[in-house]
């Protein structure tokens, strides 16, 4: 996959490979031996015995009864300020800024963990447009001219063919359409092969999905969903992380949970009668 240096990062590239180019890029060597050590001990900990958190797109596996070979870990940044050091990756941060805007949040932070001989998932896009298999649900000509999500993938472990590097296919960011059974998913794909500290960057509306570990390893990997300042977000971050941890926020986490954007709010009890939007004189 297309792929480049930490140090060579610039967000005009990312932007062009994500809204143009393939839909996802590799940047190598984005966090440290330390870093990915410090990440995969939590995750491992938190996933040791709790096979049953919230999962997505393993409707088979949970058919076979395999679900416990998958094991997710949400809310990250409450079990490790590494967490933290990942989601404000600076050059990241940046590339995030053009392709989302300068007020971009995040909408989750949470670990996928593969168990050796676990499940691959179904090929997807994501929140939010992760159910666009219901396209009636979405606003009428909606496209992806524009972006409404960008994920980032931080292998802990090798991601080869062999432990279940993520699957994509090239381009298919460019037409907004739910990958289906006449697609070739599996035959069209690429995988998104990567050491543990790289950071794949990738437009969610390219179809995607983790693969099955064929390996006698775990395969782990901490990833992160950003989102323009208005969708959603999908994780209640602001609340599960606490107060302490908005006290002590930086400027970027504060953005990055939504508390620049203060919307929606009960306006009808606002107590001041003040100009709040606007370009002339908005206390915003
Ligand atoms: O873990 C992976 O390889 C991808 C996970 C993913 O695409 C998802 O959960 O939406």
């Amino acid at each position: 996959m297309q792929s480049m240096q930490a140090d060579a990062v610039t967000p005009h590239a990312v932007v062009e490979a994500l809204l143009r180019g393939p839909g996802a890029v590799r940047i190598q060597g984005a966090f440290s031996k330390e870093q990915v050590a410090q990440a995969r001990s939590i995750v491992m900990a938190h996933s040791q015995d709790r096979a049953q958190t919230v999962t997505h797109f393993q409707g088979q596996a949970a058919q076979d009864q395999r679900l416990h070979l998958q094991r997710r870990v949400w809310n990250l940044l409450a079990k490790g300020s590494v967490f933290s050091e990942m989601a404000e990756h600076p050059a990241i941060v940046e590339a995030m800024r053009l392709f989302l805007g300068d007020d971009f949040i995040m909408g989750s932070i949470a670990a996928n963990r593969i168990l050796p001989n676990g499940p691959g998932q179904e090929p997807h896009i994501d929140y939010p447009y992760w159910d666009f298999h219901a396209p009636g649900t979405f606003p009428v000509g909606i496209n992806t001219s524009f972006p409404l999500n960008a994920q980032v993938t931080i292998p802990l472990d090798p991601f080869t063919p062999q432990t279940g590097a993520t699957a994509f296919v090239p381009h298919t960011q460019h037409e907004l359409r739910y990958p289906g059974d006449g697609d070739a998913f599996f035959e069209r794909c690429e995988r998104m092969e990567a050491e543990p500290g790289d950071a794949i960057v990738f437009f969610g509306a390219t179809w995607h999905c983790a693969m099955p570990n064929h390996s006698v390893q775990d395969r782990s990997a901490v990833l992160i969903q950003y989102l323009p300042k208005f969708v959603k977000p999908m994780e209640d971050l602001r609340a599960m992380v606490g107060e302490a941890f908005v006290k002590s926020a930086s400027p970027t986490m504060r953005q990055l949970l939504g508390l620049n954007f203060p919307y929606p709010q009960n306006l009808d009890a606002v107590a001041v009668a003040k100009n709040a939007e606007g370009r002339t004189n908005a206390t915003r």
